[in-house]
């Protein structure tokens, strides 16, 4: 009997249910009804831990252990997940936090140095809405209603209308800021969702910083007119320019070291086989650890778009630049990994989380550990519990050291 693996599998089956998909992914998206499912479960389950449970105003679900001094730990992850995603990305890191949790309460009780709360975040994706980092963004009262109004899903609903159609009050979202002072650190356990741990046959990695990143919605204008009987001379079609733009997207990345650029997302109107586009809209993803390279790739793209079109707008709904993790914390639960003869090393997140947002703003730290095969946002995203079960152990020895 392996208390910590057997619960953290328990959980992650359990879960996996709220979203399933006909490929055995996950789909969870915020403000839905699989969203609401795996919030209410979560919810149960710090219940069931004898923790004090509330939502706040964005959708996070937290449970809270009160601890005997006057600040807080935070063990945070999302509960969201991308369109057709694996059963870890996130998830895991809420999981193991209700393991740690419950192993705290049982050795010390109330009596820990701090409070500990377990921090379920919602929308950290942005699949839905092309933002993202929700929660984590109200807990430091980023939002503005502007936003909450201009930001929309694939059918026009905006993060505002979907939190009041949820039966959310999105006014109330600046309740969900919190009081920074009391934060003594914001810690993130996640699967790396990339092939380096695997092939570096590391059970754990310490991040060091997380890629900078900016997301953005390119809207590119045309005119409709007939397939067949406009002259290729006389056309104005957003099709062609959008994918001149495409093409030339992943070509600009590759002129840069540690950094990437993706369209992953297009729509076309009318979107009909014999009528040239009047309107296309493809969605940027672009990242770079490196802050010069992040903005020089940012540039070029922009130079592709002005090169391409005429018409045009560009939506951003993303812009963070790169984030150094605390060191003080990395460097802590460097010595702690060795100390429990857990084989580790650091490396640089390819990934955006949570932690991208809480690290300029306090003590953050994030613990991966290996996705097999490096595979991630997708059905065959796959990580062994028993790396998730060090992962909670490292991290608990750390906290009591904290202490
Ligand atoms: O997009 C990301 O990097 C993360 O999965 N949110
Ligand atoms: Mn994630
Ligand atoms: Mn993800």
């Amino acid at each position: 009997m392996d208390k910590i693996k057997d619960e953290i599998e328990r959980y992650l089956m359990e879960l996996c249910v709220f979203g399933h998909t006909p490929q055995d992914g996950v789909t969870r998206l915020p403000f839905t009804k699989e969203a609401r499912a795996a919030a209410e479960y979560l919810a149960g389950k710090m219940q069931e831990l004898g923790l004090a449970v509330h939502v706040d105003a964005s959708g996070a679900v937290i449970g809270r252990l009160e601890g005997a001094g006057p600040d807080t730990i935070i063990i945070g992850s999302h509960y969201d997940t991308v369109e057709n995603g694996g059963k870890y990305d996130g998830i895991a890191g809420v999981v193991c936090g209700l393991s740690l949790i419950r192993m705290i309460k049982e050795e010390y009780g109330n009596s820990f140095p701090y409070s500990i709360e377990v921090m379920a975040t919602n929308d950290e994706e942005g699949a839905r809405f092309s933002g993202g980092f929700f929660s984590s963004k109200a807990m430091l009262g980023l939002w503005t209603m502007e936003e909450l109004r201009k930001n929309k899903d694939a059918n026009g609903i905006s993060i505002y209308d979907a939190m009041k159609a949820f039966g959310m009050e999105p006014e109330k979202l600046p309740e969900a800021k919190r009081d920074l002072s009391e934060i003594r650190a914001f810690l993130e356990i996640h699967i790396e969702q990339g092939p380096v741990l695997e092939k570096s046959n590391k059970e754990i990695g310490i991040v060091r910083a997380i890629v900078g990143m900016r997301r953005k919605i390119v809207k590119i204008y045309g005119r409709a007119d007939h397939a067949g009987t406009t002259p290729m001379d006389m056309r104005d079609d957003a099709m062609e320019k959008a994918a001149r733009i495409i093409a030339g997207v992943g070509d600009a990345a590759r002129n840069y070291l540690n950094s990437v650029a993706t369209v992953g997302c297009i729509k076309a109107v009318p979107n009909a086989i014999n009528t040239i586009a009047s309107y296309v809209e493809f969605s940027l993803d672009i990242r770079s650890a490196d802050q010069d390279n992040l903005n020089a790739l940012e540039r070029d793209i922009q130079s592709l778009i002005t090169q391409s079109a005429s018409h045009y707008e560009i939506q951003e709904t993303v812009h963070i630049d790169p984030v150094e993790m605390d060191q003080k914390l990395a460097e802590l639960l460097a010595k702690t990994a060795e100390d429990c003869g857990y084989s580790w090393m650091k490396l640089d997140s390819g990934a955006g989380h949570d932690s991208l947002i809480t690290g300029p703003a306090m003590a953050t730290a994030m613990v991966f550990v290996p996705s097999k095969g490096g595979r991630s946002h997708c059905p065959q995203e796959y990580t062994d519990t028993e790396y998730l079960k060090k992962a909670v152990k490292l991290v608990y020895q750390a906290v009591k050291q904290l202490s």
